[in-house]
């Protein structure tokens, strides 16, 4: 049975705090983890963490499953040492941003931390450091760093950062605060990139990415009356547009900007048949519910799961229905 999950307060922060700095001055060699289809909060938490593991002068192992990592993510610190192969012999591994054990894309034999800020975080691993009141993963590590008096160096500000820019939406989501704010000051003052941050996370996008839009909003379909906006991604749209999955995100997030719309989904066709779906509302229902009677999970402005066996058609039923429930 999974352990309960901690979410970090006064109260216990200093206690998980000491325990995952503990396990990692006594580790030899640490895996840090970035989850499956990786963003900048996974890979910039993991990278800032590996600025740390490094200077105690311990083995150190950068691992993501997936092999075509977003290439927007290659400016940050030591995105060279990502290997796609879980290590043999590693003695800690630590899972950044990573709400179920499945994203984790391998089954680590030795003790796991988990360190994330996912409301739906399954509490898997040996210890948790789950955070939902915070932005981003970086952010709960930033946390950590700063009670335990970690020296948070330039390349470690920009990784964290980069974690707290893209999970915030460039500062635009609702929930950016006072705490977001004062975090990004604060890296600011430690050196933090913000010029590439801002140039590689938000003022960037590939041609191929750019033709999957076009493609994308002339097929956008407004639903309920114009409340959801349906959009169906095939593979054809990639073969022809040469687009990364990830491109999507984008588009999906945009077609929330059109006034009528409350919520959005996004069906994709993946490879071996099955589909990814994407969920997100600017209004009060909550995405990671719907997402979860799919066996997903996610936060509740945005989630996401990924179903086989069922045709575009039955899902988007299906979760227009749970949507109208979610929203009465
Ligand atoms: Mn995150």
């Amino acid at each position: 049975m999974a352990n309960p999950v901690f979410s970090l307060n006064p109260y216990n922060v200093t206690h998980i705090m000491n325990h995952i700095f503990e396990r990692i001055e006594e580790a030899g060699h640490v895996v840090l983890i970035a989850h499956r289809n990786p963003d900048a909060d996974s890979v910039g938490s993991a990278s800032a963490m590996y600025t740390h593991v490094l200077r105690l002068e311990k083995k150190v192992t950068f691992f993501c499953a997936t092999e075509s990592i977003d290439p927007r993510l290659a400016f940050l610190p030591w995105f060279e040492k990502i290997v796609h192969t879980f290590p043999e012999g590693a003695d800690l591994a630590i899972a950044f941003d990573c709400g179920s054990q499945s994203r984790l894309g391998a089954e680590p034999k030795c003790d796991l931390i988990n360190i994330d800020h996912h409301s739906g975080n399954e509490g898997y691993g040996t210890w948790q450091a789950v955070d939902v009141s915070a932005i981003s993963t970086s952010q709960v590590l930033y946390d950590l760093f700063r009670e335990r008096g970690v020296r948070v160096n330039p390349k470690m500000a920009t990784a964290l950062y980069a974690g707290l820019l893209d999970d915030s939406a460039a500062f635009t989501l609702g929930r950016t605060d006072r705490r977001a704010f004062e975090m990004a000051a604060d890296l600011a003052g430690a050196g933090a990139d913000i010029a590439s941050c801002s140039r590689h996370l938000v003022q960037r996008v590939s041609l191929a990415a750019t033709r999957l839009k076009g493609i994308l909003l002339q097929e956008l379909r407004l639903l309920q009356n114009g409340t959801v906006a349906y959009l169906r991604v095939t593979r054809e749209m990639f073969e022809a547009t040469g687009a990364h999955p990830v491109d999507c995100e984008v588009p999906l997030a945009e077609s929330l900007y059109l006034p009528t719309v409350e919520s959005a989904l996004l069906l994709r066709e993946k490879r071996d048949g099955s589909l990814k779906g994407s969920l997100r509302t600017k209004g009060a229902g909550n995405m990671a519910a719907i997402a979860a009677c799919f066996g997903g999970g996610g936060h509740a402005h945005a989630a996401g799961f990924e179903v086989s066996g069922e045709t575009p058609e039955t899902v988007l039923k299906r979760i227009l229905e749970l949507l109208e429930k979610e929203t009465l």
